[in-house]
């Protein structure tokens, strides 16, 4: 005979096991494409570079793109939606955190912002295809598969955890991405990072003050208050404080830099964690083992 107690058990580990292995397992809108069928289209996606379609990078990846008429007159004021998804090869679906598509200008162009959690493929073994859709009211969706790599420079994502902060019985997981440039020669470096929560397989929202994670649900957060600290020295008694643009995106600057910088953040005055340590390190040329451990 079943018992139910033994049942939630098994359910709840694999649901673990699943977020520990950053798979998927909702049923997601994978096959989305071919919407909008019937031919009755006012506008005309493009990519602004057709070579863009075959590459993007694990962090930060920016798609230009262009938005005509049916006349070939460029389309200013519209904002398309950005829908990035990676088909698992084992078999799910999920999404990846982004910054959606700015609002077109008088050229008609507009950035549409991914930060890539995974590789295409890792160590020489494929782990899915990513599938980029951008989609616009009254317009065919525009949809490309990118080969996605791991740039090799520099640690390009940490990710910290809450403790009491959870989803369900998970920490909930913070992805910081480094989204910066090199520093120049006297080690002054200006650090640009991405931060957003991972609120579901499909739901990675920007982390910023006065919002509410997956609202409505058990695991719901207002989120009150961040800090995010900066400095080439973990063992520093003071860190630079970063300062935001409201919508993820956290910048600092520093000096003494030679290899690495450490990166502190609390939510609501709880520090994310990464295993015992309380920061996250990003360093050259050393992102493989990083992302290895999710
Ligand atoms: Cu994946």
């Amino acid at each position: 005979m079943l018992n139910p107690n033994s049942f939630i058990k098994v359910t709840v580990t694999t649901l673990a096991t699943c977020m520990l292995m950053a798979c998927g397992g909702s049923s997601g809108s994978g096959g989305s494409n071919g919407n909008d069928t019937s031919g009755d289209t006012k506008y005309v996606l493009s990519l602004n570079s057709a070579e863009s379609a075959n590459t993007g990078v694990v962090g930060k990846t920016v798609y230009s793109i262009n938005v005509k008429d049916n006349d070939g007159i460029a389309v200013y004021g519209e904002t398309p939606t950005l829908k990035p998804m990676m088909a698992m090869n084992a078999g799910h679906h999920h999404s990846s955190p982004h910054t959606g598509c700015t609002e077109t200008n008088s050229l008609g162009n507009s950035d549409c912002t991914v930060y890539f959690i995974m590789a295409s493929a890792m160590n020489g073994n494929a782990m899915g295809t990513w599938t980029v859709d951008i989609e616009l009211e009254d317009a065919e969706t525009l949809s490309f598969n990118p080969n996605v790599t791991m740039p090799m420079d520099e640690t390009v994502r940490v990710n910290l955890k809450g403790v009491d902060d959870k989803i369900g019985v998970t920490p909930r997981t913070y992805n910081i991405f480094n989204n910066s440039a090199a520093s120049n020669a006297e080690g002054e470096r200006s650090i640009e990072l991405f931060i957003s929560s991972k609120e579901t397989m499909m739901s990675f929202p920007a982390l910023a003050t006065n919002t509410t994670l997956s609202e409505g649900t058990a695991d719901e957060l207002s989120v009150n208050s961040i800090e995010v600290l900066v400095s080439t020295d973990k063992d520093a008694v003071t860190w630079t404080t970063a300062t935001t643009n409201g919508d993820g995106v956290w910048t600092a600057e520093v000096e003494n830099y030679t290899d690495t910088f450490y990166v502190k953040l609390s939510v609501n005055s709880e520090t994310k964690m990464n295993g015992e340590f309380d920061y996250a390190t990003f360093e050259k040329t050393s992102s493989m083992m990083n992302m290895a451990a999710q």
